[in-house]
This record gives structure tokens, sequence and C-alpha cells, in this order.
């Protein structure tokens, strides 16, 4: 017998993060008597009275949001960190290590539209928001170490408000993620003198099995590693470190081909998809940061319908993360879903 791994149960390397992850393909046909989550797909209202993200409304802080007509950016009435914190002067223990930390978090509305996603916005509206990541990552890269642009998408997710929003968590330090990506991508240049990212990205130009959607500037593909059933991961074609050396046609690129991937995840269960994004770029300040690739992750956590959703949970919190269906076959059906939204059709 020879070893196929359509059907037979292998380990995968994430060279981004030196994690492995189980790939389980024989396994997609198990029944499902568990949990499925609930589909509420209201129809929602352009304009929202109760909504502390439309334009004109007060926040939960008392605060009354502008009468905004594309994007809208302030800071978190909530923000999980603060710009003034005292450093931390207390002694070094080697089991209790702590250190304190400054920092910044804002919520950006990507639109005034309360009854609008990322995925049923215009292109030129995404464009908008491009520009505004790319303007706030700038003004933050002034003063932090690290800037985290994100978008937390949908209830399952834990999105506490359906009005299209992300977020920015700017901090004085480099987070767990990103330095994990630093070594390795670092580790990569130092070996072969060329950037992880680029050269995996001529990898899946050459083989197109994973391959989503091709732009001029960007491709979305599934990644050989991924751990969510239908995680994709967004990258340039020519080599950038970070959000801000982007040019106009890349942003529009961007906005291009982030509508094109974003209306097939809607259209794969015809559902609003639910979804972690964000950016990853070369952290700021002194050093070399050649090895950095810029790159968007998505982290979808819907795994066979619009109800059932896969949970890290047992063996992935204990041993490693696992999936069943392949990320072949998660861009194969990505691929053949139909390019217009469902609820334009
Ligand atoms: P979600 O993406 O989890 O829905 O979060 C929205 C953010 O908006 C959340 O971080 C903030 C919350 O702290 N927020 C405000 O800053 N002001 C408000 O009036 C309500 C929510
Ligand atoms: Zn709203």
């Amino acid at each position: 017998m020879e070893f196929d791994r359509n059907n037979h149960p292998h380990r995968r390397y994430n060279p981004l993060t030196g994690e492995w992850i189980l790939v389980s393909p024989h396994r997609i046909n198990r029944p499902w008597q568990g949990k499925r989550e609930v589909v509420v797909e209201e129809q929602r209202p352009p304009y929202d009275p109760q909504c502390y993200l439309c334009p004109g409304n007060l926040r939960a802080n008392g605060q009354r949001n502008p009468d905004y007509q594309s994007t809208f950016v302030f800071t978190n009435d909530y923000s999980a960190l603060l710009p003034e914190v005292p450093a931390f002067s207390g002694d070094p223990d080697e089991l209790l290590r702590l250190e304190s930390l400054r920092g910044t978090c804002r919520v950006i509305c990507f639109s005034p539209r309360h009854d609008l996603t990322l995925a049923e916005m215009e292109v030129d509206d995404i464009l908008q928001v491009v520009i505004v990541w790319l303007e706030q990552f700038r003004e933050l890269s002034r003063t932090y170490r690290w800037v985290q642009i994100f978008e937390n998408k949908g209830a399952m997710m834990g999105c506490s408000n359906p009005h299209p929003h992300g977020q920015i968590w700017a901090s004085s330090t480099l987070p767990s993620e990103p330095a994990r990506e630093d070594v390795l991508q670092k580790t990569y240049w130092q070996q072969n003198h060329s950037r992880l990212l680029m050269d995996y990205l001529q990898r899946e130009l050459t083989l197109k099995e994973r391959v989503i959607e091709e732009g001029e500037h960007w491709v979305a593909l599934v990644p050989f590693w991924a751990v969510w059933p239908f995680e994709t991961l967004l990258l340039p074609r020519r080599e950038i470190r970070r959000l801000s050396e982007l040019n106009r046609a890349e942003q529009e690129d961007l906005a291009r081909i982030l509508k094109r991937l974003l209306v097939r995840y809607d259209n794969l269960f015809e559902v609003s998809f639910p979804y972690t994004m964000g950016w990853h770029g070369a952290p700021n300040g002194e050093g070399d940061y050649s090895h950095w690739q810029l790159h968007l992750h998505f982290y979808p956590p819907l795994l066979r319908s619009a109800t059932v959703k896969k949970f890290m949970v047992g063996y992935e919190m204990l041993a490693e993360a696992q999936r069943d269906i392949t990320p072949e076959q998660a861009a194969e059906r990505l691929k053949q879903v139909p390019d217009v939204h469902y609820k334009a059709r």
C-alpha cells in the first residue's frame, strides 16, 4: 500500500509558527450529532437607532459618533491596552515573570451602513477601508512596536455587534504570535538567503493546488498547513514588509481580491461567513526586517455547514491541532462556488 495524502493520516508543518498539524482526511464522513450553531440571518436595517457604531448614535460611554459617510475610527471605550502604564520595577523572578506594556485600542467602522459586511460592500468602499488601515498603521507605528489590525466577524466568533467593523490594538511589545513568525522567518532567511513566504508563494503558484484567487498584485490561497477548515492566506506578489509599503495599485488590487475572496466565503454555505482575520508584517523599530513578508490571515471556524463549527478542544488543546478535510479539498470547494454573492443573485 502506498501513502496517499487524501486518505491517510499525516502531519503537516507550519513554517511560520513551527507547529505541526494532524490531517485526518479519512474521517470526513463521520456522523455529527453534536452542537449545531443557530444561524440567525436576520434582515438588518441600513440604520439601527440602537447600534453604538451607527452614525450619529450615542456610544456606551456617552460620546456621540459623527455623521460619518465612509469609515470612522475611534479609541475603544473599553481598551485592553492603555497608553500610560508605569514600568514594572519589582524583582525579576524566573518563574513569576511579568512585564508592563503600553498601548492603545481603536475601533474602525467600515461603513455607515449597519446592514452591510465587507463581502457585500462595493470594491471602492472596501478600498476606503484599505486606505484607513494604511493610515492607522502609519500613525500608530510611530509610537508602537506592534500594530495589530484585525476583524472579528460574526456572533459565532464572539463579535458583539453586527455593524461592519474591525479593530486595532497597538502595543509597545511584540505579541507572542508575530514573535514566533519573526523568529522562523529570520531563521529561514539566514539559511536560504530568501524570504520564506516569497519562496512559498512561488511553490503554490507552480502547483496551483491550493490557490483560490489570483490578482495582479495579490494571491489568496489555503495554506498547505491550514488548521481551520477554510483558513486562507493572502499574499502580495512583490516583496513587501509592512502595510505602509503598499502602492496605490496594490491597495486597489487588495480591495478587489478581498471582495472576491469574501464573496466566495459567504457563498460556501450561503451565510454571512464568520471569521477572524488580521494583518501580520514586520514589527516596528530598529533592526533589519528583510526576512519579513506582509500577509493577511483568515481563520474561519465553520466546518461542514453554516451550523457546524470546528472546536479546538481535546487532542488539540493537549497535543496538536487536527483537521479532517484536506487543505486541497477546502481550496477546491472555495474555487467551485459562484463568484457572485448569493444575496445579489
Ligand atoms: P466586537 O468586535 O467584539 O464586537 O467589539 C466591538 C468593540 O467596540 C469592543 O472592543 C467597543 C468594545 O469594547 N465598544 C466601544 O468602544 N464603545 C461602545 O460604545 C461599545 C463597544
Ligand atoms: Zn449600526
